[in-house]
């Protein structure tokens, strides 16, 4: 069983990852991107989604056209986790490759 974020962790992960926000009522971050088209977006969601299969930590995500809004936690911890850490660190990293 994997251990939520202790407060302090939990501030280093608002740190260190531009543009993630608390959602309302939930341990959880959110953060909304935006992409060039429909193309670019989807190509960004598939990177992600095999990156979540491997890691077998998925994201909670909604698409329309160009925009992806994700949210991260661990329904097993009931919280954020370090595996939404390395989710939110490989998501950054393909939306900066998507953005070219
Ligand atoms: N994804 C997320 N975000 N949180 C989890 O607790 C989780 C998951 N658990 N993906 C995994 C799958 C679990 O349901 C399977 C059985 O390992």
């Amino acid at each position: 069983m994997v251990a939520k974020l202790t407060e302090a962790e939990r501030s280093a992960f608002f740190e260190e990852f531009a543009g993630w926000e608390p959602v309302d009522g939930r341990d959880a971050a959110k953060k909304a991107f935006a992409f060039a088209d429909f193309n670019e977006a989807f190509g960004f969601m598939a990177r992600v989604a095999l990156a979540a299969e491997k890691a077998d930590h998925h994201p909670e995500w909604f698409n329309v056209y160009n925009r992806v809004e994700i949210t991260l936690t661990t329904h097993d911890a009931g919280g954020l986790s370090k595996r939404d850490a390395s989710l939110a660190r490989f998501i950054e990293a393909a939306a900066r490759g998507s953005r070219g």
